[in-house]
């Protein structure tokens, strides 16, 4: 059965990755699955057709089959537990592999979302400057806890599992704030993780589409 799963018709990155089709995309191609992409406009994100598979109109969706799935956690975990290579067989290390999942998802990725939100949509509020800097601080504890935990280790529990790869993707929505980089070893272990083939792959895909010129419409 064919996946198809959904993405920025143009995304608002440029092509940097960043949107959160890039990680199922990687998950995808770690499992060795090959995949369709369905491209949407920001209006047809909103139509009655995409609100059908995600209620809060947005991408990524995951359609395979009668399943539709949205949530790029959800969709993640979902792949990892159906193919071979992103849970690991053993029951506790597999526990903590989806542990670390939702640590990226629900202790990293919050204050990392907050940063997005206070200079692209609260930029121009009298308060926003003042703000920063608590934004700021709130990452870098999160940050600190976090390497402190990967210690010099290569990912965060073993061989790189689902778990790694969300904390990566989190991540990477550092890199134009640059904030990652004051931490060399959390710097070092998203640069491994986007040295890998699967994740080369997935970038390329995203790329491709967003450099391409825009259809005449
Ligand atoms: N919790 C959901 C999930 O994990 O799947 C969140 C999904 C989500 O935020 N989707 C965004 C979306 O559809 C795209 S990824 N937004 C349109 C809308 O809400 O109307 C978020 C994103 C957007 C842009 C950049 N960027 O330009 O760098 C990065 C990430």
């Amino acid at each position: 059965m064919s996946i198809v799963i959904t993405a920025f018709e143009r995304s608002p990155d440029g092509g940097m990755g960043l949107a959160r089709d890039t990680r199922v995309r990687w998950a995808l191609e770690e499992a060795g699955q090959p995949y369709e992409v369905r491209l949407v406009s920001r209006s047809a994100m909103k139509e009655p057709a995409h609100l059908a598979v995600h209620p809060f109109g947005q991408i990524p969706t995951y359609e395979e089959g009668d399943l539709a799935l949205f949530e790029s956690g959800a969709i993640i975990f979902h792949i990892a537990e159906r193919h071979a290579g992103l849970l690991p067989q053993d029951g506790n290390a597999r526990a903590r592999a989806i542990t670390w999942m939702f640590a990226a998802l629900n202790t990293v990725e919050p204050p990392i979302l907050e940063l997005v939100t206070v200079r692209f949509v609260e930029g121009d509020k009298p308060w926003a400057k003042e703000r920063m800097p608590l934004v700021v601080e709130r990452i870098r504890s999160r940050l600190h806890q976090l390497s402190a935990r990967l210690g010099d280790a290569e990912w965060l529990d073993g061989a790189f599992s689902a778990g790694d790869l969300m904390m990566a993707s989190v991540l990477l929505r550092l890199k134009p704030s640059g904030i990652i980089n004051e931490f060399p070893s959390l710097a070092a272990y998203v640069a491994r993780a986007e040295a890998r083939p699967a994740y080369q792959r997935a970038f390329a895909a995203q790329l491709a589409i967003n450099a391409a010129p825009l259809p005449a419409s």
